[in-house]
């Protein structure tokens, strides 16, 4: 086989990319480890800044997000017992949209599938080959055939987990790791969500956080160990957690637990994003805490540059923007590092027997809701810095 780019991984990053490319009339093949009806029911981020809106609008692939994406104008802030409203759009001017991801990869998976280009899942043993050559190549095992692409460019947007990153030697690469002393616990409950808009609660127990996926599916996190043991959380005690940590005056229904999960936190960057013809774009260059919403939204971030790079560089082979992809990204990823960072820093209790860090928490959670130069702060992150490219 033989395409221009090959897309090792079928997440949000990779079927932006190949969606992108496809439009440019640039060829490419998109490989995924898992099945499809995986992919399309993996239970993950939520909520899109205005940009990424924007962006897959743009790219035609917004029709069922622009009917079903819940629009929201601002965020709840809750500490102390007390919920203070940040007015996103009021300070910015831009609003925020809930859609699950696996909407946006459904919508995605079956873009892909009406060009009639490959998309192959359920693909092993993935391997890169040559990527400091001007033809690398991946090979990989499908219906118990092996098989070789022969590319151009490889985009590794295989995730945290994939098998790019790692491709690229240790000695060519900068990491930067930070792992939380927590994780969250997530549900999605049929049940009507506590608001409107979410609630990111900071309480003594730990934080707690109201979002949703529609009118009738409320989604919701606790704070809880890295390595929380889901056996030890029947639904009354995940309720009852969420009662003292919500308590706000607004009701919490309860209703059938539909899915549970455990995740653990990190703030992770390799640099550079890119090693001779392999790019890295997602969840394979960097992780931030969920706090800040932000997973997704960067991996949106990445596309929109590489897209335009490999745009330059096959019609007309500039390599200026190719060369610059890294740094481009990497300029936004540090500011969206930082405040995912801050967000989850302010929000969640690190050490239960620290007063000064409970006070000083409270402090400024405090100056943010009564400082406008601080809610505006919150606020043009929360909705997401501007675009380079
Ligand atoms: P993905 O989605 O992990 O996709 C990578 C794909 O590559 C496949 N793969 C391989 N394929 C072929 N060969 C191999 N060797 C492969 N190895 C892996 C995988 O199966 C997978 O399909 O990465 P991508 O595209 O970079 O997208 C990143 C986002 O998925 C991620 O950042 C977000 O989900 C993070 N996140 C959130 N982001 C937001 O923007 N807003 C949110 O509200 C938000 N909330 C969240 C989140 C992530 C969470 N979890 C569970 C990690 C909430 C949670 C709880
Ligand atoms: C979600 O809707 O799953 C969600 C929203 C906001 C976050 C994290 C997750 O900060």
């Amino acid at each position: 086989m033989r395409t221009q780019v090959g897309i090792i991984g079928a997440g949000p990053a990779g079927l932006l990319l190949a969606h992108l490319l496809h439009r440019r009339g640039i060829d490419s093949v998109v490989l995924e480890s898992r099945s499809r009806a995986y992919i399309e029911g993996r239970i993950r981020a939520g909520l899109l800044e205005q940009g990424a809106v924007d962006t897959l609008r743009e790219a035609g692939l917004a029709d069922r997000l622009d009917r079903e994406g819940l629009v929201h104008n601002g965020l709840d802030l809750l500490f102390d017992g007390t919920r203070h409203r940040i007015d996103l759009f009021g300070l910015t001017g831009k609003r925020v949209t809930i859609y699950g991801q696996q909407e946006a990869v459904k919508d995605m998976v079956a873009a892909r599938i009406a060009t009639g280009r490959p998309i192959f899942f359920e693909v092993a043993d993935t391997a890169v080959h040559d990527i400091t050559s001007d033809r690398p190549s991946i090979t990989f095992t499908h219906e118990g055939t092996r098989h070789r692409i022969e590319c151009d460019v490889i985009a590794g947007c295989d995730g945290f987990h994939g098998i790019s990153r790692p491709a690229i030697p240790a000695s060519a690469v900068r990491v930067y790791d930070r792992v939380y002393p927590f994780g969250w616990l997530g549900i999605l409950s049929r049940s009507r969500p506590v608001s409107e808009e979410l609630i990111y609660a900071r309480h003594e127990r730990g934080f707690a956080l109201a979002t949703m996926r529609s009118h009738t599916l409320a989604r919701l996190y606790l704070q809880c160990a890295p390595d929380e043991d889901l056996s030890l959380w029947p639904d009354e005690r995940i309720w009852e957690e969420l009662h003292i940590r919500l308590s706000c005056g607004s009701e919490l229904e309860e209703g059938p637990i539909l899915q549970k999960g455990v995740t653990a936190m990190r703030s992770f960057v390799v640099e550079p994003m890119r090693h001779g013809r392999l790019f890295l774009a997602g969840d394979a260059a960097h992780i931030v805490p969920p706090t800040g919403a932000k997973g997704m939204n960067l991996a949106i971030g990445d596309v929109r540059v590489l897209d335009a790079a490999l745009g330059a560089f096959f019609a007309k082979g500039d390599t200026s923007l190719m060369d610059r992809y890294s740094a481009i990204c990497l300029d936004r990823i540090w500011k969206v590092q930082r405040f995912s960072w801050w967000m989850t820093q302010m929000l969640h209790v690190f050490d239960h027997a620290d007063p000064f860090e409970h006070r000083i928490q409270l402090a400024e959670l405090d100056y943010v809701v009564n400082s406008p130069a601080a809610a505006t702060t919150l606020a043009e992150n929360y909705v997401g810095l501007p675009y380079a490219v």
